[in-house]
């Protein structure tokens, strides 16, 4: 079966194109726009870790390694559509317009952290395995109704592809033939369990086979080819011909979350070998030294730009108003029940030093 799902490559390791019918929509403009986006989204990442080793955010799930597959993706949208993340997705969030500051407030515990911004149609991170499938696929399906040319994406890991939601998420959509793009980024494990434990088949892209869809297995550390085959995917959704599943094979550097220790399950060598051979902002930049288009100064002027804009959100997040704990009982019910009320008194003479 994984013969039948080759993984599509548009620019190899060497920043070469393979596939010349996309060399005409490639401008200098749009590889900088990529390669600013991949820069940003890396150098968030770890600050926000190093603001968890500082205890200055809580816990983090980093995503180093994934750029292409969530800077491709998310730029591939248009403004108007739908994004649904797991908690590894706020490089796309970012991407797509989310926040710095509210994507820091996120990882601090705080539920403003999920408030998009005007207009933008970003849910909160999916905690819970694979719930944010069925929830794009009503998004999606609302918006057909609505006859407008809107359209869901959807992220999610390996691993949550062995989840009821992700085979409920997938059946609806095609029976609906919902405009909505399934883009899964394989990086190979689920926490410490890799993708030989968790799944029999080969690929993922193959699982589209059973609810009729569209699957392709495309190379996730190349920006080239999820940008443009989200885009594709995304085209069809619009035009009314239905859902597709995009499986993105790509890495993680580093731990799960920051509260996880990668050497526990895998070999580091690994991951140090990547880095040096598909990493995908490395990747790039060789296309654009093979071009004539990268520019040493203007890379750290980039850079320089991104720290700023960071360090900015870093202090609106640390100057936020200090959370009421009992913010916690509020929002999970329209109306609070009889015992989250309860819960909530208790809290409070507890807060005022009264025994109950
Ligand atoms: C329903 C449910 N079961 C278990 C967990 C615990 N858990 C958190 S992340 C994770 C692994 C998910 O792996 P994958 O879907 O491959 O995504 P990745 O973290 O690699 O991006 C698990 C099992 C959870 N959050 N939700």
């Amino acid at each position: 079966m994984e013969n039948q799902f080759p993984i599509k490559t548009l620019m190899d390791e060497n920043g070469n194109l393979t596939d010349e019918n996309y060399a005409s929509k490639i401008s200098k403009e749009l590889t900088e726009t990529l390669y600013r986006n991949m820069l940003r989204i890396r150098t968030f990442d770890k600050k926000a870790i190093s603001l968890q080793r500082q205890g200055r955010i809580g816990t983090y799930a980093p995503y180093e390694g994934q750029e292409a597959s969530q800077v491709g993706s998310a730029l591939a949208l248009n403004q108007e559509d739908w994004l649904f993340p797991s908690y590894r997705d706020h490089g796309a969030t970012m991407t797509f317009g989310h926040s710095l500051k509210n994507i820091l407030l996120f990882w601090n515990g705080r539920n403003e952290g999920c408030v998009p911004a005007d207009g933008k149609k970003v849910f909160p991170p999916g905690i819970p395995i694979a719930t944010q499938l069925p929830h794009a696929v009503g998004a999606a399906y609302a918006e057909k109704r609505k006859g407008t040319k809107n359209a869901s994406i959807v992220y999610f890991g390996d691993g949550a592809t062995s989840e009821g939601d992700f085979h409920e998420g997938l059946n609806f959509a095609s029976i609906l033939q919902a405009p909505v793009v399934f883009f899964n980024q394989n990086n190979g494990y689920a926490i410490s369990v890799p993708m030989s434990k968790q799944m029999k088949t080969a690929t993922i892209a193959q699982k589209a086979l059973a609810y009729d869809m569209p699957g392709h297995r495309i190379d996730g550390n190349d920006i080239f080819a999820v940008y443009f085959l989200t885009q594709e995917a995304l085209e069809r959704a619009r035009n009314g011909e239905g859902p597709t599943l995009i499986e993105a094979v790509t890495w993680r550097y580093g731990a799960h979350t920051t509260a996880d220790d990668p050497t526990k399950y895998r070999n580091q060598e690994e991951s140090e070998e990547r880095r040096e051979k598909k990493d995908p902002i490395l990747r790039l930049e060789r296309f654009m030294k093979n071009k004539g288009w990268f520019d040493d100064e203007a890379k750290s002027k980039w850079l320089a730009q991104v720290s700023e804009e960071i360090d900015s959100a870093i202090a609106e997040m640390e100057s936020f108003p200090k959370a009421d704990p009992t913010d916690m009982f509020d929002h999970v019910f329209e109306k609070p029940t009889w015992g989250i009320q309860q819960q909530k008194q208790d809290l409070l003479q507890l807060l005022r030093g009264e025994s109950r």
